[in-house]
């Protein structure tokens, strides 16, 4: 009798700790380009006279300034990434691989790095800094974000 009475406290707790981490599973939404809301008006990046969109991107930590890009379909862009850490390593991370754009770029602290490419779909186009530090939280999760709009 008191087995049974343990053996069926013990089925409830199993079930008791599934149904909890099924709701907690499920209370985590997937990140999607949506679950960042971009400063707006975005910054409309001017075409230089040899046709490239240029702008220079002040790297910190944990920010990207502008962090809200405008830019036009099929001219080339060139993201002029400028550290100003002392110590923390970035990168910048814009991977959308059906729009042809495998971006992953390190920027060391204090360094500058040239990133180029053409777009050739128009789009949202999330970027963020994935660089982590052992268990703590991404760079990304501390609101190292940005987005690409591609028009
Ligand atoms: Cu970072």
């Amino acid at each position: 009798m008191r087995r049974q009475f343990s053996d069926q406290v013990r089925q409830s707790a199993v079930v008791l700790a599934g149904l909890l981490a099924v709701l907690l599973f499920a209370s985590v939404p997937p990140r999607s380009s949506a679950d960042f809301s971009a400063p707006s008006p975005p910054v409309v990046v001017p075409v230089d006279r040899d046709g490239v969109q240029r702008v220079t991107i002040v790297v910190d930590s944990y920010s990207y300034t502008p962090s809200h890009l405008q830019v036009d379909v099929g001219k080339p862009v060139e993201l002029i990434l400028n550290s100003v850490t002392i110590i923390t390593p970035h990168n910048f991370v814009l991977k959308d691989p059906t729009a042809g754009l495998m971006i992953e770029e390190d920027v060391p602290s204090g360094k500058g790095t040239i990133v180029r490419f053409t777009p050739t779909q128009r789009g949202l186009f999330p970027f963020y800094c994935d660089k982590k530090l052992l268990f703590f939280k991404s760079h990304r999760d501390k609101g190292m974000e940005g987005l690409l709009d591609v028009r």
